[in-house]
Order: structure tokens, then C-alpha cells, then sequence
């Protein structure tokens, strides 16, 4: 089953049939919005889980957010290019999570970098990405520019991903308070991003994490952690099921103007968790 980020100015999805069918341990909502001040939606996401059982347990789930960037439709174009080049290799090829991640950001990089080559109006074009897989409980990520992951776990809040942007270097350095960043002339700029520069190297957890029953992952761009706060985000998903949460969430972000395309993915983590004894991965008894 395949879930994308459509064109549309708004649209929601979820996996409600799906898990059913396939005793998925995960449920999953996505809303993505142009926002209230851009003409197009630069965002794209998917999200994909196997048809049947096996195949479930051996490749798990997917779910990725691109936020693109650059003149005319590069933006668009970049993004998508990135979430079904991602899907395409993880979905296809074989390898462990970690390996597929990564080899399908570089083979998203590639076909983009060759698309702008052949398009030189779209030359500058590129996207951000953050995709997640879920397999046997565990958590693998990888990550290139400023959208976000959050692991929400026994009610506490934590970003798993660092934001590969100018400001964002600025913080870490301490040469500016997180605050600033919001109205921080150069936020935009990203320092990493596929479709741009060298080969990309994303960023990666050295383990997989492993996942208990309730946690919640959160993927979103910067069109809702740029007007959400951390705190805000952790109640609303916790309060609400992930369709209404994400709902709530997008409503909040318009009526803080909107400036940015939002798109966020939520998963609720319903399985077992990494400690069971079904869950081969797991490498410590809990
Ligand atoms: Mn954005």
C-alpha cells in the first residue's frame, strides 16, 4: 500500500483499511497544506507498507517527508523525485534498512542532480528528506536537510534529527539562542541537501532504535516546527488519534499565518515492542 503526498492544496491520508488487513503494528495519518502565502506545495511524502504479513516483518514500513526547494517548478520536482526514488530502491532493492536508506538517498541525489543537468531552468533544485523505516519494532532513520524527526516516548518529546541549516549551526555553536532562529534573516539556508552539491552523506543512528507499544514518530518539514512549538507538538499527539492530531496540528500552524507549505506523517508504534521475544532484532531483554 502506498499513501502519497498529492499536488492537492490539502490532503490527508491514513492507513485505517490497511492495518487491518495486514495487522500493520502501525498507525498512520499524513496531512500536507500549501500553507496561507505560496502559490504551489514544494512538499512531498509517502508513506508504504507491504501487501501481506512476511513481507511486513521482513522489510517493515516507510515513510518519508521532502521539502523542495529552488525557481519555477524545481522545488516540486526535486521532491518528488526524491520520496519515489527513496521508495523505489527501498521497496526494490535488497539490503539491511540502514543500507537501503542510504543507498536510496544517493540514487535520489543522482536522478535529481541529472534531471536539473537536462532542465537547466530548474538548475539550483533541490529538497530536504527524512525517511523512516519501521521493522520488527526497531526504528531506522536517515536525514538530509531541515526537516524533522520527533520520537515521542512515555510522554516526553525528543527530536531524533539535527537541523542541516546555516542557523542551525549557529545554535549548536552557541552563537545564537534557539529563539533567534525564528526570525533569523538566513534560517532558509540549508547547509546539506539531496540534488545539491557532492555525494550526500546522511545522517544515520549508529543502532536502530528499538520502539514500545505507544510511541509515536512525528516527520514534518519546517512549514510546522517553524511555527509549533516542541511542547505544543507533544501535547497534541498525545491527546488525539494521529488523523485528528494532524488536523489540529495544521490548523494551528494556519493560524499562526502559515508562511511555508506544512507537512507532517504520524505513526503510532502498536506492536509488541523490541523486547519481545518474537523480535529477533532486539538486542537487549528490554
Ligand atoms: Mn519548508
Amino acid at each position: 500500500m502506498v499513501v502519497n503526498g498529492a499536488r492537492e492544496q490539502c490532503s490527508i491520508a491514513s492507513n485505517g483499511s490497511g492495518r487491518l488487513q495486514h495487522q500493520s503494528e502501525i498507525e498512520f495519518a499524513a496531512l500536507s497544506d500549501v500553507g496561507l502565502q505560496r502559490q504551489r506545495n514544494e512538499d512531498f511524502s509517502a508513506y508504504w507498507e507491504p501487501d501481506g504479513a512476511n513481507e511486513l516483518r521482513r522489510k517493515g514500513i516507510l515513510a518519508i517527508v521532502a521539502d523542495g526547494m529552488g525557481g519555477y517548478e524545481g522545488g516540486q520536482e526535486a521532491s518528488q523525485i526524491a520520496v519515489e526514488t527513496l521508495r523505489e530502491t527501498f521497496v526494490n532493492a535488497r539490503g539491511t534498512p540502514h543500507a537501503l536508506l542510504v543507498s536510496g538517498m544517493k540514487a535520489a541525489h543522482e536522478r535529481i542532480r541529472e534531471y536539473a543537468r537536462y532542465n537547466p531552468r530548474l538548475f539550483g533544485m533541490g529538497t530536504t528528506c527524512t525517511a523512516a523505516c519501521v521493522v520488527r519494532g526497531h526504528l531506522y532513520f536517515a536525514h538530509l536537510g531541515d526537516s524533522r524527526l520527533y520520537l515521542v516516548h512515555e510522554g516526553k518529546i525528543s527530536r531524533l534529527t539535527r537541523d542541516h541549516s546555516y542557523v542551525g549551526r549557529l545554535i549548536e555553536s552557541g552563537l545564537i539562542d534557539p529563539t533567534d532562529a525564528e526570525t533569523h534573516p538566513q534560517r532558509h539556508i540549508l547547509t546539506a541537501a539531496l540534488g545539491v552539491g557532492d555525494d550526500p552523506i546522511p545522517d544515520t543512528p549508529l543502532e536502530p532504535l528499538p520502539l514500545q507499544n505507544g510511541d509515536l514518530l512525528l516527520l514534518c518539514t519546517d512549514g510546522l516546527w517553524g511555527l509549533v512549538k516542541d511542547e505544543e507538538l507533544r501535547e497534541t499527539v498525545m491527546r488525539h488519534a494521529p488523523e485528528s492530531a494532524c488536523r489540529q496540528l495544521v490548523e494551528l500552524a494556519k493560524n499562526r499565518g502559515a508562511p511555508d507549505n506544512i507537512t507532517l506523517q504520524l505513526l503510532r508504534f502498536m506492536g509488541n515492542g523490541a523486547g519481545s521475544t518474537t523480535t529477533p532484532l532486539g538486542t537487549s531483554g528490554d
